[in-house]
């Protein structure tokens, strides 16, 4: 395990959400829970959610929805692998088991949605420091795939683990005026899901679970080669970028109408707007909004995978020249996340780059 071999160095090797897909993680619900309730979830849920998670937090998800939505990723998995494409997942967990620390207890989540937990920056898999209590342990499920990683000359960094003591959580939320954020600086905090890859250049959302302190901590642990860009957007509930502002190819950003606010990163840009969401009203979202319509993964400049009943989506993408494959996922959606959130592009083709304007 000392040094790299020119092989090795591409074990890891991920810039951007477009580049050739040829290895990826994808997450599984086996063994999920209901989250263990914290203050600091309310502004980014469902409204039913709240009263959801605090009478069902760390038991098991409803069977056979969730039954449902292991056979989607399964599916899913199986379409990448006909694909050509190296399909990992995570090991089995029961995220029923309770954990703590000296000040806190709760339940765990589940594993399906590793885009949250991690984030490939180059040859670099780095663990996030996660600020919802019951995500803590999340990663485990992966560890051996990241070990194996690093065997294999990948690069490996964890951020600080943080302590989720009740003062992270003592935000400047104000419920009534939905301004401010559910989490304070008083440590660094950060989903992956918040950075979007861009070569050389990420962009990063200040959200319900990133705090300034995570991004700074981002910003001068990923180094001089990369450039973290913190972009304002509409979006009180902001919890993950990844239904906000998603890049389909150099040069086309697929965005929310909603939430997009113009930014001159982008002044070169095709900006496309995503049509709404084709999900109806009385579909279980536990987590998330239906704007998982956008939640797409690219396999390469050309080619995204979408949801099959997404037909606006599809429609739109297909005038927009890219060729589309449609997946059923909507039992996953009801779990937290669509394609992106549920996979880890761990290797890409492609070796960074500038793309965004006014940052060479
Ligand atoms: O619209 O609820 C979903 C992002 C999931 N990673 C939303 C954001």
């Amino acid at each position: 395990m000392s040094g790299r071999s020119e092989e090795e160095f591409y074990v890891v090797n991920s810039y951007t959400e477009w580049d050739p897909l040829e290895e990826v993680v994808v997450g599984s619900l086996a063994g999920g829970v209901f989250p263990t309730w914290q203050e600091s979830m309310g502004p980014t849920l469902p409204h039913d959610s709240v009263r959801i998670f605090k009478e069902r937090g760390g038991t098991p998800l409803p069977a056979e929805h969730a039954a449902a939505a292991e056979e989607e990723l399964d599916g899913f998995a199986a379409v990448l692998r006909e694909r050509g494409i190296t399909v990992v997942r995570p090991e089995p967990a029961d995220h029923a088991r309770t954990f703590g620390t000296p000040q806190w207890q709760s339940a765990g989540n589940s594993s399906g949605m590793p885009r949250d937990l991690l984030i490939v920056v180059g040859d670099t898999i780095v663990e996030t420091p996660m600020s919802w209590r019951c995500r803590k342990h999340e990663v485990d499920a992966f560890r051996g795939l990241i070990k194996s990683y690093f065997r294999r000359g990948g690069g490996w960094l964890a951020a600080p683990q943080p302590e989720l003591k009740d003062t992270l959580f003592d935000g400047d939320f104000d419920a009534a005026t939905e301004t401010g954020w559910a989490v304070s600086d008083f440590e660094p905090v950060f989903d992956a899901a918040d950075f979007m890859r861009f070569g050389d250049d990420l962009i990063v959302q200040r959200s319900h679970v990133t705090n300034e302190f995570g991004i700074e901590w981002m910003r001068r642990a990923l180094g001089s080669r990369f450039r973290v860009h913190e972009v304002p957007v509409n979006d009180p509930h902001a919890m993950h970028i990844d239904a906000t502002m998603v890049p389909l190819a150099p040069g086309k950003l697929l965005v929310n109408p909603d939430r997009y606010i113009p930014n001159p990163l982008f002044r070169d840009w095709e900006i496309l707007e995503a049509p709404k969401p084709a999900l109806g009203p009385d579909w279980p979202m536990y987590f998330c909004s239906p704007w998982l319509s956008m939640n797409v993964l690219s396999l390469d400049e050309k080619t995204i995978v979408v949801e099959r009943q997404e037909q606006p989506l599809l429609d739109a993408l297909t005038d927009w020249g890219f060729t589309c494959v449609p997946v059923d996922f909507r039992h996953v959606y009801s779990f937290g996340g669509s394609f992106h959130c549920a996979t880890l592009d761990v290797r890409r083709r492609g070796r960074g780059g500038t793309y965004l304007n006014g940052t060479a």
